[in-house]
């Protein structure tokens, strides 16, 4: 198996030490970190993607893979950044203000890494302002909202409404998710999209920084 192979494979299996092996291994042979996180890491957890949608992976699969994704992406980052090169985009994800579930938001984190894009994550009962702040400091291309009640999801559209406010709401484009929220929801409050799940929030993130 080659070096890539051998990284794809350990993502897949969500095998964390494997893969910080397999990426250790294929820094030393030379292969350059921008090939080893393409061709290795994204790569799989694309595959890690469609083998949730097609209902093969579960939630703790997917959890793992990522996990095993970050460990190997953390041993490319100060490299990544020393070669300046371009993540797909700079996204601020947070789980809105009063709402303090994380495990749906922290995966939606991690494919979004594991997609290629620069993640600043606010944590939990993140509330407009920080959102705003947050867009001012960070010139992110993408936020990314996430509520998983009934009762705090009005404020992803007060955050919606505090970017209007701060005059920022064209900078950036605002994707929401979490189990009470709907495609016609994000219509209503303003968003541009909405996605279920972790991996087509991803596929979705890509398209609108692309768009
Ligand atoms: Co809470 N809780 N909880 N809870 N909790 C729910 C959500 C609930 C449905 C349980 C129930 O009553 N059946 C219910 C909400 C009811 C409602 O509003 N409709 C509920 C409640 C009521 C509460 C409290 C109010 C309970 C209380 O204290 N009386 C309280 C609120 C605290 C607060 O937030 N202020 C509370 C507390 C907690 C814990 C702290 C104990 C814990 C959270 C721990 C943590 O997150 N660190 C917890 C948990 C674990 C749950 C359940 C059991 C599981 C949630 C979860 O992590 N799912 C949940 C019941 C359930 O869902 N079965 C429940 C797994 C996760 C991978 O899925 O988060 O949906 P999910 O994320 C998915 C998608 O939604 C999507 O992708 C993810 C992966 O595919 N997604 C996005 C999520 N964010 C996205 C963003 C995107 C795109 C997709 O784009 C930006």
């Amino acid at each position: 198996m080659d070096q890539i192979t051998t990284i794809y494979q350990a993502v897949l299996e969500g095998d964390a030490a494997g893969t910080k092996e397999a990426v250790t291994v294929a820094l030393q042979a030379g292969l350059a970190a921008n090939t080893i996180m393409q061709d290795g890491l994204i790569a799989a957890m694309a595959e890690v993607g469609r083998q949730y949608e097609s209902g093969d992976f579960f939630v703790p699969e997917m959890l793992i893979a990522a996990r095993a994704m970050s460990a190997g992406l953390e041993l490319l980052k100060p490299l990544l950044a020393q070669s300046g090169i371009k993540t797909t985009g700079r996204v601020i994800i947070g789980t809105v203000k009063g709402d303090l579930h994380d495990i749906g938001k922290n995966l939606v984190g991690m494919m979004l890494e594991g997609a290629g894009f620069e993640v600043i994550d606010l944590g939990t009962d993140v509330t407009p302002q920080k959102f705003v702040d947050a867009v001012n400091q960070r010139k992110p291309q993408l936020i990314a909202m996430s509520a998983l009640l009934t009762t705090t999801m009005s404020n992803m559209g007060n955050t919606i409404k505090a970017l209007n406010d701060a005059g920022v709401r064209d900078q950036v484009k605002v994707m929401i998710g979490g189990a009470p929220v709907t495609d016609s929801y994000a219509k209503q409050i303003g968003a541009d999209g909405f996605a279920p799940d972790a991996s087509s929030a991803a596929r979705l993130a890509k398209s609108l920084v692309e768009a």
